[in-house]
């Protein structure tokens, strides 16, 4: 395995001096963290369409890549040169995972059937490539947005025809992540949402939407799937207003439809911006709520209003997402997965390798810091010091549902004046710049 990236050789932990571009400087996947290696901890995943399928074209020009691996006389041939290119790269840079789109690995042929013969035939090279190298599928998928026939949504389009094609390729997709052993399968609904209100039952679209989910369990069921279902929330983009806005929303969703026991959230950190909230908020609220399953690991830019699924490099980021996570106790079955992609002018091979490591190191980073962060009990003392009024007295009833209204009114009336704390916000920003520069 040494034909697409000749120039580079298996990615080593030189620590925090080193000067070598393609080495680790945080991440030693031995590394310990409270009593767990690194490697354990963080389980990154590369997202083979935009490492190995994108070309770096935006709607102003062309691609740029240079991708000695997409030539070959037909699709089939270049499918087959770009897994092994991934896995040459994968193997090089020490990531246990990848995750793919049905149609990132093989062509779509002129019928169901072709399209179905062409991604098995690449699979049973992936499935020799991944025993060579001992990579695992974290999740697989089904792209249901890029054919022109999903213009109007798949499980949500207004077309029976359209729900029953997009119904065929997730049983495929499953098929597929099932026969490699994927740790889960996503759903991303980037067409399930709306343009306008002029022309859409909202209503039914939602109700469909569940319906599409409740066939995918039964079907997991019958082929004895045991991986872990994963809705990815997004707002926006490429859909004007799309159903699975953020966790919150995914999550009354399913507890509507009765699928809550079955689906946890995928969260990307560009997506969580999007919806106007901080990466760690969604992975707040999903540790609260039993949601976290996975994450899509990159960031956007404060400049632009876009998914620009750039690799994540902010540490602070990092660390408050590791400080989630941690508390969770992991994402196992899920993992961390770089849904994110080189800029259009980092178009050498190469660049691929410094976007990873850049992420990966970030990471690494984050999880020491979160993980002393935790170790000395800055914010979870604090927190439950802030909070200590509900331990005891009429805050232990409140919160034990013994106390109503009339009781309320009756303590309030003796309390006499309210003694109120500050929140001490700068106070904790300064201490959490003082492990992050310091750790
Ligand atoms: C799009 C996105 C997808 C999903 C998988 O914004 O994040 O790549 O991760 O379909
Ligand atoms: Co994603």
């Amino acid at each position: 395995m040494n034909e697409y990236f000749p120039e580079v050789e298996k990615i080593e932990y030189k620590g925090p001096q080193s000067d070598d571009p393609l080495s680790f400087r945080y991440y030693d996947p031995d590394g310990e963290i409270d009593g767990k290696p690194m490697s354990e901890h963080l389980r990154f995943s590369v997202a083979y369409w935009h490492t190995f399928a994108s070309e770096s074209s935006d709607p102003f020009g062309a691609g740029t890549r240079e991708r000695p691996w997409e030539e070959g006389d037909t699709p089939m041939e270049r499918a087959k040169n770009r897994a092994r290119a991934a896995f040459e790269f994968m193997d090089k840079l020490g990531v246990e995972y990848f995750c793919f789109h049905d149609r990132d690995v093989a062509p779509a042929g002129d019928s169901l059937e072709e399209t179905n013969r062409n991604l098995d035939e690449v699979v049973d090279l992936i499935e020799e490539l991944m025993e060579e190298t001992g990579i695992k599928l974290l999740w697989g998928t089904a792209n249901l947005f890029e054919h022109p026939r999903y213009a109007n949504g798949a499980a949500t389009s207004p077309n029976a025809d359209v729900f029953a094609h997009a119904a065929a390729q997730v049983k495929k997709a499953m098929e597929v992540a099932n026969r490699l052993g994927a740790c889960g399968y996503v759903f991303w609904g980037g067409r399930e949402g709306y343009e306008t209100l002029l022309n859409t039952d909202l209503g039914l679209e939602m109700d469909n939407e569940a319906r599409f989910l409740e066939m995918a369990v039964d079907h997991a069921e019958k082929i004895g799937f045991d991986g872990q279902f994963l809705i990815e929330p997004k707002p926006k983009e490429p859909t004007k207003h799309q159903y699975d806005f953020d966790v919150e929303h995914a999550h009354a969703f399913l507890q509507k439809y009765g699928l809550e026991d079955f689906f946890k959230a995928n969260i990307e950190a560009n997506h969580a911006t999007l919806a106007g909230h901080t990466f760690q908020h969604e992975l707040n609220y999903a540790r609260q709520n039993d949601m976290l399953g996975s994450v899509d690991a990159n960031q956007g830019d404060k400049l632009l209003g876009w998914d620009t699924d750039q690799f994540p490099t902010d540490v602070y980021s990092t660390t408050l997402a590791m400080y989630e996570i941690l508390q969770a106790r992991g994402l196992k079955p899920g993992g961390l997965n770089f849904d994110a992609k080189v800029r259009r002018p980092s178009f050498k091979p190469v660049d691929l390798f410094y976007g990873h490591i850049a992420g990966m190191d970030a990471f690494a980073r984050g999880l020491e810091v979160a993980g002393r962060l935790l170790d000395d009990g800055v914010f979870t003392d604090l927190l439950a010091d802030r909070y200590s009024s509900y331990n005891s007295g009429i805050g232990r009833k409140i919160v034990e549902g013994e106390a109503d209204f009339s009781e309320l009114d009756e303590y309030a009336k003796d309390r006499g004046e309210i003694v109120v704390e500050s929140g001490a916000q700068e106070k904790l920003e300064s201490i959490l710049n003082q492990y992050v520069l310091e750790t």
